[in-house]
């Protein structure tokens, strides 16, 4: 990947390309799940801005570690989407050769070192990548997804007074959606910021519109620079929206109204950033639907070749895991 850390029309249009062809995956892997061809799938539609707008920054050689929600860090990151069509629909040719699946999907080689389904389990981990790259002495960069639900943990507690201490090129990115799974953030989190408490570590502490890619562009940037030269790490608070349930068979008008769910999606990442381009004269309307078009090509193809993949076979059930017995 290359990176696109100057603001111009090709990171715009990169910016714009990665985040349609997020939702356009997220959109066709809904479908798939409602087809039963996938199981447990936390869309992540909504939320494009946020990966998008720091990726930018990233090189292939920098690490990213997820959530159970990480398809957008993926694809943000480089990670190919026929691969991670496969995984999802547990093909051998996916990413983790099918036995992943969406929670699971790692591509080491664009470093992206895993989603996780145990929430708030990657913020030690992306710690230690942290402590890793600077112990080489290279200048790579370690970024790290969370959820709201996950910002009460300890180990976010730990890992930033740590990070803090040994100066660790690790950006903490909590992507505040409003809900851990149907509990409102307002009963969880006492005082009514995440970022505020990056004050108590002594680190930057950012509260930035995650629906803005354009902002999450600039924030990222800064963080992402400050890691590189040695300064340590930046707790990123992103204000943001999922449109749908916490996963597929959530109903979210349970604990949420529609009033709010409109706010939300009136602000859209995308739609921001259409009207940024156009009314900036960087492309015309008809270069980006060449860019959606791209992209839904793009998917289809991805889904013509996890269709066409093989399932694993029984004989590999015992390989790529961890066996004190071979
Ligand atoms: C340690 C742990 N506790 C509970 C769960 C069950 N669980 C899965 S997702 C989730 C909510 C996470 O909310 P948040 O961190 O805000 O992420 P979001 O789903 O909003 O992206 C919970 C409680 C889990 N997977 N792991
Ligand atoms: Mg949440």
């Amino acid at each position: 990947m290359t990176t696109h850390s100057t603001m111009n029309k090709d990171t715009l249009l990169w910016m714009y390309s990665t985040m349609v062809t997020i939702r356009r995956f997220e959109e066709q892997s809904r479908r798939e799940a409602d087809a039963g061809k996938l199981r447990g799938m936390h869309s992540s539609i909504g939320q494009e801005a946020v990966p998008t707008g720091i990726s930018a920054h990233l090189r292939d050689n920098d690490f990213v570690l997820g959530t159970h929600r990480s398809h957008h860090h993926c694809i943000a990151k480089g990670v190919d989407i026929n691969e991670m069509m496969a995984e999802l629909l547990g093909k051998a040719t996916g990413t983790n050769s099918g036995k992943g699946g969406t929670m699971h999907i790692a591509d080491i080689n664009k470093g992206m070192l895993g989603a996780n389904g145990v929430v708030g389990s990657n913020i030690p981990v992306a710690t230690g990548v942290g402590l890793s790259a600077k112990v080489r002495g290279t200048d790579q960069v370690s970024v790290v997804f969370f959820g709201d639900g996950a910002s009460s943990q300890g180990v976010l507690h730990e890992s930033m007074n740590l990070a803090s201490i040994w100066k660790l090129p690790v950006l903490f990115v909590c992507e505040n959606n409003r809900y851990a799974e149907s509990t409102p953030f307002e009963f969880t989190v006492a005082g009514g910021s995440i970022s505020n408490r990056a004050a108590g570590y002594d680190i930057p502490g950012v509260s930035v519109d995650g629906q803005s890619v354009l902002e999450m562009f600039e924030v990222g940037g800064e963080a992402v620079a400050r890691a590189r030269r040695g300064d340590g790490p930046t707790l990123i608070e992103a204000q943001t929206y999922r449109y749908h349930g916490h996963f597929g068979a959530d109903d979210p008008l349970g604990y949420r109204s529609e009033e709010e769910q409109e706010y939300y999606m009136d602000r859209d990442c995308i739609k921001q950033l259409t009207a940024h381009i156009i009314e900036n004269g960087f492309a015309g309307e008809d270069d980006l639907q060449s860019l959606d078009e791209k992209a839904l090509a793009a998917i289809a193809e991805a889904v013509r070749f996890a269709d066409e993949s093989p399932f694993p076979d029984d004989a590999d059930l015992m390989t790529d895991v961890y066996n004190t017995y071979a």
